[in-house]
């Protein structure tokens, strides 16, 4: 990418009590009045927390075996549209997933429980929620702000990593994000709460976990081709999902695919960072019932 190519970073903006950025708001109201179907799965995560792992697997489960050049010819963007997006000069999420011919329709999307459209909820959609760890989700999307146009600029890691403690980034605070979608789950079964930890553990096992919960019943040799399509090296060759194409993302700055571990945070927070972040992590996970692991 250009200089001249590079879109102009966003300021960060507070939209309804949740820092955004216009690329995330300017689709607005079409966003909130699109018209889920009762079989579309909505893949909800914060941002950096596995998404594009996830949204890949499910991908596989439903259409590798009907219809295997899908993954070779589709981008991923077009078979999992990311609902909230809303880049000038690229069609919307909402518009690809408009588009979406297949079923069910995969949809992804960011946004905290409050803001999810409400025809999801309404049609008793499926839900598949990731969730990551704070401390590599904050360093996930550190890198990602530096290399994404989209993102309001990040400034150093001490200045980003404030910043993601109080909620000042895109999507706002992870601490509501996790939390109030698990809270949600206690009152709408149909949300399936999945950890990128436990992904990285035993990749099987989640893959499994996640076929109960869409009831697909794959026999062991697709689980075990889709495991290893979906391994982070397979992944990051992948033309048709390594967003080499995607305008607002220099990724000589920082490759997307960067690492793909648990405890990559060790190699970023200095002893001080750690211990403030873990004082500040206990007042605000004091009454969840979420347990994050970081490092398996
Ligand atoms: S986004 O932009 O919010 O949709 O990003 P998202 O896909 O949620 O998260 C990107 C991080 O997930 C890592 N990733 C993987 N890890 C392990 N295995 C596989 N297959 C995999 N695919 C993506 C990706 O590398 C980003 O994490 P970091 O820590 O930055 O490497």
């Amino acid at each position: 990418m250009s200089q001249l190519e590079k879109p102009q970073r966003p300021p960060l903006i507070d939209f309804h009590g949740v820092c955004f950025s216009r690329y995330f708001t300017d689709n607005w109201n079409n966003v909130q009045n699109f018209k889920a179907r009762p079989d579309d799965i909505l893949i909800a995560t914060y941002p950096k927390s596995g998404t594009t792992w996830v949204s890949f697997i499910i991908d596989l489960l439903y259409f590798d075996q009907t219809c295997p050049e899908r993954h070779l010819t589709v981008p991923l963007i077009q078979r999992v549209p990311f609902l909230d997006i809303a880049v000038p000069s690229q069609p919307s999420g909402k518009d690809l997933a408009d588009q979406v011919r297949t079923a069910p329709r995969l949809i992804k999307s960011h946004l905290p429980v409050q803001f999810v459209p409400k025809s999801f909820w309404e049609n008793n959609c499926k839900i598949v929620y990731v969730a990551r760890n704070a401390k590599d989700c904050a360093v996930s999307y550190y890198h990602f702000a530096r290399m994404d146009y989209a993102q309001p600029e990040p400034g150093d890691w001490a200045t980003y990593l404030n910043s993601f403690k109080n909620g000042k980034v895109v999507y706002g605070s992870w601490y509501d994000h996790v939390n109030n979608w698990g809270k949600r789950k206690q009152t709408y079964p149909k949300i399936h709460y999945m950890f990128y930890e436990n992904l990285i553990e035993d990749s099987s096992r989640e893959i499994l976990r996640l076929c109960d919960f869409l009831g697909l019943s794959p026999s062991t040799e697709e689980i075990d081709k889709i495991k290893a399509a979906a391994m982070f090296d397979n992944m990051k060759q992948d033309k048709m999902i390594s967003f080499f194409t995607t305008k607002t993302m220099d990724q000589r700055l920082s490759p997307f695919f960067r690492k793909g571990k648990v405890g990559d945070w060790k190699n970023h927070f200095t002893v001080a960072q750690n211990e403030e972040f873990d004082e500040d992590y206990k007042q605000k996970m004091k009454d969840s019932s979420l347990a994050f692991r970081t490092e398996v």
